[in-house]
């Protein structure tokens, strides 16, 4: 098995469980992080045995944003060559279903990168912001836009403006996650969500995934329209066959991915 030095990758059942594990940066988002990061989704998404992944982080901080000690020093031209962030949008690439269930801080990078999976679980303790302004930066992971699109402008614009935080009860409120549980229930819950995803069928799952993303792409007609050939298609699949017998014969259903 795959050793790392700033995750701790787990599976529990067919759920992959990545934690962010730099516990004393408050999993600060360096680039050691990243690849590693990057790689394991990779690899969760080859994986024949995992059907939804979980990334999670600790009590005290889901990620407080990108390394600021990594990046003080970083020139415009270094950056723009090495394409710096560039390689964070294999996680919204992920085909197989993302959750991020955050706890404590989720800030800069660390909300982008909650932002990125498909939806967020949210402790109770949790914490979301944009405080980049306050460093001389703007987000740069996808914040000025995902944000904007859960939250709308006016939210968006004075998080992003000021570096105000979040709560998770406004969080909920206003869409940023799909619920609030209790910090201790956390990742039990986010395990238990993702293990009901990863037993249902595979493709199907996949392409609602696929189907939900291509609302944030496109325009409406264009989107409904993509949204039917999937559906159309589910129609070849033995799991769609068993899914409405498994109803019609009052049993569960045995979904084969195929
Ligand atoms: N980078 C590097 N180190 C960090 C970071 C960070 N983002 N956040 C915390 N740390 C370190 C601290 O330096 C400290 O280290 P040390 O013990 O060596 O001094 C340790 O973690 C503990 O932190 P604090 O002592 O500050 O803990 P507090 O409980 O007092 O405060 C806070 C917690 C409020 C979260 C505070 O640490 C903080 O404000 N952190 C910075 C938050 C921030 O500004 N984040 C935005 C970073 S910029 C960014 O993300 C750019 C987006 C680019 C995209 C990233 C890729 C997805």
């Amino acid at each position: 098995p795959a050793t790392f030095e700033t995750l701790i990758v787990e599976t529990r059942g067919a759920v992959g469980l990545v934690t962010l594990d730099r516990p004393k940066q408050l999993n600060a988002l360096n680039s050691v992080l990243i690849r590693e990061l990057v790689g394991q989704l990779r690899a969760f998404d080859a994986d024949p045995a995992i059907g939804a992944v979980v990334i999670t982080g600790s009590q005290k901080a889901f990620a407080a944003g990108a390394d600021i000690k990594e990046m003080a020093e970083l020139g415009f031209v270094e950056a723009y060559i090495h394409d710096f962030l560039g390689e964070w949008d294999a996680v919204a690439r992920t085909r197989k279903p993302l959750i991020a269930a955050v706890a404590g801080y989720a800030l800069g990078g660390g909300c982008e990168l909650a932002m990125m999976c498909d939806f967020i679980l949210a402790a109770d303790t949790a914490k979301f912001g944009q405080p980049e302004i306050t460093l001389g930066i703007m987000p740069g992971a996808g914040g000025t836009q995902r944000l904007t699109r859960f939250v709308g402008k006016s939210k968006a614009m004075e998080m992003i403006l000021t570096g105000r935080l979040m709560d998770a009860a406004e969080a909920e409120r206003v869409g940023l996650v799909s619920r609030v549980v209790p910090a201790a229930d956390l990742v039990e819950e986010a395990v238990k969500v993702a293990g009901k995803i990863a037993g249902l069928s595979r493709p199907i799952v996949m392409m609602a995934k696929e189907s939900v993303n291509a609302a944030y792409e496109t325009t409406l007609t264009e989107g409904a329209r993509f949204e039917r050939r999937l559906f159309h298609a589910m129609f070849s699949t033995d799991d769609q066959k068993e899914g409405m017998a498994a109803f019609i014969d009052k049993r569960s259903p045995d979904f084969r991915n195929r």
